[in-house]
């Protein structure tokens, strides 16, 4: 039986994948690269600052040591900071808030497992804040997605196990993680139907059995 929902927030929440891909635009042009694409970019979804930073240098000509690297994730970081000024209610995705609603009134606990660092800042922007019991982000964690422990700790502050708790992602490392703490998935968003998830749907505006997911009956 499940009894908690945990939500991955860049992309299944709120769109700020665009922003983290503006972000990361602006600092490989500054670096001299010119063809940083979306394509790079999927392979930065869901995955900490510092592996999006690795996906960004591969296109670089000159090579960086650890120090410069920090430099660099914090300069990306003060865009995204910056981006995010502009960010309102109007960037939750479809279907999230009457999807929330509806979760709460079926008693279930509400968790958020992200890797970002910028999560409170996020949830705090868009009025998301009130929604959940409990939020586990790259503040929380000393290892990211594809590792279990962004996830582990969001069940451990629901205070369920692994198998009570769902898990909505719509990134492969955020999938492979979820796995890992052996809980069940729900794949949203535009790749979701390569997740290999238990359940799928498009977006959360979809029409999705949440009673029969939380019963195990599908
Ligand atoms: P930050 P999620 C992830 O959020 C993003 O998908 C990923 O692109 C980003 O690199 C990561 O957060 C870290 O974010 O730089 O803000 O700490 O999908 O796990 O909610
Ligand atoms: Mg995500």
């Amino acid at each position: 039986m499940i009894k908690g929902v945990i939500f991955d927030l860049d992309g299944v929440l709120v769109s700020t994948d665009e922003l983290h891909f503006k972000a990361w635009k602006m600092l490989a042009e500054e670096l001299g690269i010119t063809n940083f694409t979306k394509d790079d970019n999927a392979r930065q979804k869901g995955v900490s600052r510092m592996a999006s930073l690795e996906v960004v240098l591969e296109k670089a000509e000159d090579t960086y040591s650890y120090q410069e690297k920090l430099e660099l994730a914090d300069r990306k970081n003060n865009y995204f900071i910056k981006l995010l000024e502009n960010l309102t209610d109007r960037d939750v995705l479809p279907g999230v808030i009457e999807t929330l609603s509806l979760l709460r009134k079926m008693g279930l606990r509400i968790g958020i497992g992200s890797a970002s660092k910028n999560t409170p800042l996020i949830l705090k922007e868009t009025g998301l804040e009130s929604y959940f019991d409990e939020v586990s982000c790259g503040l929380d964690i000393t290892r990211s997605k594809p590792d279990p422990e962004v996830f582990l700790i969001a069940a451990k502050k629901l205070e369920l196990s692994p198998k009570e708790c769902l898990v909505v992602e719509d990134s492969n490392a955020g999938v492979v993680a979820a796995k890992a703490a052996d809980m069940k998935t729900l794949g949203v968003g535009t790749e979701y139907k390569k997740l290999g998830t238990d359940y799928e749907a498009l977006t959360l505006q979809n029409e999705i059995d949440w009673s029969a997911i939380v019963c195990n009956a599908l």
